[in-house]
């Protein structure tokens, strides 16, 4: 019996674990905010980033992509996933589009915008 309760303990831990996906907890520009034409996006996720394995798209307004620089991991943060813009933004509404992979096989993505003003 109290092996059995054990057993089940260690089973409910791994599936806690497993369904760990990475969520998106803050951003630059924040979603939602107006700001000065940004150098870089800076998204912070719940979980370690497989970088390799992640896609962050850029849509200026009208829906164009815009090319942004490779995306890659904070210095010490595997958490923090950095897309340098190479281009000036222009004035506009811009959609940031994110598909992040997670050391455990998951993926999870998102979306939000931000506008960038005159
Ligand atoms: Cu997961």
């Amino acid at each position: 019996m109290r092996k059995a309760l054990i057993l089940t303990a260690a089973v409910s831990l791994v599936a806690v674990q497993a369904e760990a996906h990475a969520r998106l907890l803050t951003a630059t520009p924040r979603a939602g905010s107006t700001v000065a034409a940004p150098a870089a996006l800076r998204l912070r996720f719940s979980e370690a980033i497989v970088v390799g394995a992640s896609r962050v798209a850029l849509a200026g307004p009208g829906g164009a992509p815009v090319a942004t620089g490779r995306v890659a991991l904070g210095s010490k943060d595997k958490r923090l996933v950095v897309v340098p813009i190479t281009a000036r933004l222009a004035p506009g509404v811009y959609r940031v589009t994110w598909k992040m992979h997670t050391p455990d096989d998951h993926n999870t993505d998102g979306a939000f915008a931000f506008t960038v003003k005159r």
